[in-house]
């Protein structure tokens, strides 16, 4: 496939890290590649500063390339952010041109092992956690994809000796040909993206992708308490080792009286007590089943794993602690950017917790979140696109207790004078942050700023 690309003119869409990182692993293999950028207002120069120094590509911005240029394409690298409904993806397809994810260049282009996690929740935590347990026992190991560092960036960097922990979206999973990873997760599947994947049956036949290109001699993590990872294991071609926090299992790791357990052929063996971790929520405990699954499968020794689980810490934005003031602990979860994982945060609560939610809208539902909040959550104080949807249904399944106002900063505001010591405030919005911050990266750290 590398000999394949070799001065090929390859059509690389979007230019952001994932469009600027396969552009250099294209240049670096000796094909051919050109940048495209369908955004109108990105100026030809902008994109070229941001390119290395010295990698100079043809690049276009608005409309579609001449047709020359187009029907020279042996191919179209598609950057995740990008619909498969675009104009201009509808065009490629029409004129027959192969489209590929920034995942699957790196894949072809990649040697070692790769483990790689999706999930619609905790992919994140997981793929930091496993990333941890891999570095204590392999010299040289990646951690990229989804969680910020496009896979094409090391791709050419890996040996045989190479681990590679990837977190993939279903974005990046669209558009996937060859790719198979020596281990596979999904941790689970609960309703997101629907406004990108139509309806909750593509949503889940796109996260089954991660194992089709698998087989039994490869592992697909799954998690059993998940109706529809549960559901995956009469179809999944790789083999199947199972994590779950409410039964016990004869092959797989499950927990039981706060103990998680690894059982082999029926054969138990008690491996952690959840009060070693610093993490907290149950979710976060179904995100250990599956790293510890993923480092035995490696062959890592269980007293490395488990050090390994105790000296991590939460992830940036991922009910991350951030102070405490007046006896009030404040938790940022800007990461809960749709209604399951925030679903977790409200779980993890254990003080009178006032939630700060709302943001853009990913047309999801809202009620079991809210009837989660029910009964748990003293206030519920909104901002951006979505308060009055999220108020209406609060409102709709018995919750009364409900703020509305404009910016992040005056429902901070307004918690601080509902709360009384002993109390937590807690963003955990339930929604994407793109109708007033950059990324949930940016919520997050705004949230941190005008607590401390
Ligand atoms: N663009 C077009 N046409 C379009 C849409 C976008 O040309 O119709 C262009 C934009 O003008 C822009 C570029 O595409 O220049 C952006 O590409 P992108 O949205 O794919 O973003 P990247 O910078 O390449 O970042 C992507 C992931 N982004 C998305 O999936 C939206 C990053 O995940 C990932 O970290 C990065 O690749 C490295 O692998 C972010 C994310 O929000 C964190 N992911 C979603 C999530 O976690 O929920 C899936």
């Amino acid at each position: 496939m590398v000999n394949d690309l070799k001065n090929k003119n390859i059509l690389v869409f979007g230019s952001g890290l994932s469009g600027l990182s396969a552009v250099k692993l294209l240049a670096d293999i000796g094909a051919a590649p050109i940048l495209y950028d369908s955004d109108a207002k990105k100026t030809i120069n902008d994109i070229k500063d941001k390119l290395p120094p010295g990698l100079e590509v043809p690049i276009y911005t608005g409309a579609l390339p001449p047709d020359e240029i187009v029907n020279s394409l042996k191919m179209v690298v598609v950057s995740p952010g990008i619909s498969l409904e675009t104009k201009a993806i509808k065009e490629f397809k029409a004129r027959g041109i192969p489209l590929i994810s920034e995942i699957e260049l790196a894949y072809i282009n990649t040697k070692g092992r790769i483990i790689a996690i999706t999930g619609t929740n905790g992919k994140t935590t997981t793929v930091s956690l496993i990333g941890e347990i891999m570095k204590a026992h392999f010299p040289e190991v990646f951690i990229v994809g989804n969680i910020g560092r496009p896979f094409c960036e090391i791709a050419l960097e890996t040996t045989d000796e190479t681990v590679i922990v990837l977190e993939v979206s279903s974005f990046q999973l669209e558009t996937i040909k060859t790719f198979s990873p020596f281990i596979s997760a999904i941790l689970n599947i609960t309703p997101d993206h629907l406004d990108r994947h139509g309806n909750m049956e593509n949503y889940v036949a796109i996260k089954e992708r991660i194992a089709e290109n698998q087989d039994k001699d490869k592992t697909c993590i799954l998690n059993l308490d998940n109706k529809y990872t549960a559901d995956f294991r009469k179809r999944c071609p790789a083999d199947i080792l199972g994590f779950s926090a409410t039964k016990e299992l004869n092959n797989g790791c499950y927990l039981k009286s706060g103990t998680i357990f690894y059982c082999e052929d029926g054969s138990a063996e008690a491996i952690f007590n959840i009060n070693e971790t610093k993490l907290v929520g149950s979710a976060n405990m179904e995100n250990i089943m599956a790293a510890l699954l993923a480092g035995i499968k490696m062959g890592i020794s269980r007293e490395t794993i488990i050090t390994a689980i105790r000296n991590f810490r939460a992830v940036e934005h991922r009910l991350e602690y951030v102070a405490t003031h007046n006896g009030v602990d404040y938790y940022n979860d800007s990461k809960a950017t749709n209604p399951d994982a925030a679903i977790q945060g409200v779980r993890a609560m254990t003080k009178p917790t006032v939630l700060l939610a709302g943001g853009s809208d990913k047309k999801t539902d809202y009620t079991l979140w809210l009837l989660e909040c029910k009964g748990k959550i003293k206030a519920l104080i909104l901002f951006g696109e979505t308060r009055d949807e999220i108020a209406a249904c609060a409102i709709n399944v018995g919750f009364t207790n409900i703020y509305k106002t404009a910016t992040m900063n005056e429902a901070l505001t307004i918690g601080k004078k509902i709360v009384t010591p002993g109390d937590a405030i807690l963003l955990s919005p339930a929604c994407a942050s793109f109708d007033m911050f950059k990324n949930y990266e940016e919520r997050g750290r705004v949230f941190k700023e005008l607590v401390l």
